[in-house]
């Protein structure tokens, strides 16, 4: 921790370098945000009976997007939002496809696991790297990210015998897609200090975690979990 330490207080969070390397990855989280609010209006039209709680959700990832905002304003950042649609659009394609075709689990699986897991992941290591007001702002949000993860964890907990193919489908289609991500967004993460290998680990430790809680074995999360790593 006292090495984080002395390397945040090196940090010159006003050079260009850092400037540049924020305006995409805020831009990243803020079109990730954007997304998780319109995946969970998506998602209440599919489970009517969780309407509610769903909608909820979904006005988290409004705030969400908007603190993320005011992230970038407090840099003198401007965000690069074409690249960040395109840094989603295998995700969000997969999502949109899987929704037209009323697969529930499908889309359970791309925003409530892999997406959640991932924005948990990058808000953790970002958290005691960040500049104060971001680091104000960004563990506000983790809190409730555990929620959404909890949302899906247990839906698909309560469902687990009739969705267990379609999540082993939907992951061996949509996990490749994360490696290839974190690949794009590396270098960008590094100038944030925000190590590779941190994200792939706490990625990994909450998505095993994760597939525990809903019902796979072990032996069925090492198997998971393999697929796309050498993305
Ligand atoms: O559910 C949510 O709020 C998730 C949409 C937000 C995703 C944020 C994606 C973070 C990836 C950032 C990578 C930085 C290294
Ligand atoms: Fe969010
Ligand atoms: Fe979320
Ligand atoms: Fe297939």
């Amino acid at each position: 921790m006292q090495q984080i330490a002395d390397q945040v207080e090196k940090m010159d969070f006003q050079s260009e370098t850092y400037k540049d390397a924020y305006s995409r990855i805020n831009a990243i989280v803020i079109e990730g945000e954007q997304e998780a609010h319109d995946n969970y209006i998506k998602l209440a039209e599919l489970l009517p009976t969780k309407q509610d709680e769903l909608i909820r959700l979904s006005k988290m990832e409004s705030r969400h997007k908007k603190g993320f905002e005011a992230c970038g304003r407090n840099l003198k950042v401007t965000p690069d939002m074409e690249f960040a649609q395109n840094f989603f659009l295998g995700l969000h394609q997969n999502f949109q496809t899987a929704a037209a075709a009323g697969k529930v689990v499908t889309c359970l699986l791309i925003q409530s696991l892999i997406i959640e897991c991932f924005a948990i992941a990058a808000y953790n290591i970002y958290i005691p790297v960040a500049d104060e007001f971001a680091r104000k702002i960004t563990e506000g949000v983790v809190k409730e990210e555990y929620s959404h993860l909890n949302f899906g964890e247990v839906w698909l907990q309560e469902n687990f015998a009739e969705s267990k193919a379609e999540l082993e489908e939907a992951n061996r289609h949509n996990l490749p897609i994360v490696w290839k991500m974190l690949n794009q967004v590396a270098d960008d993460a590094q100038v944030l200090a925000m190590e590779k290998e941190a994200l792939v680990e706490d990625f990994m430790i909450q998505y095993g975690e994760a597939l525990s809680n809903i019902g796979f074995t072990t032996r069925d999360i090492m198997r998971l979990s393999a697929y796309g790593l050498t993305a």
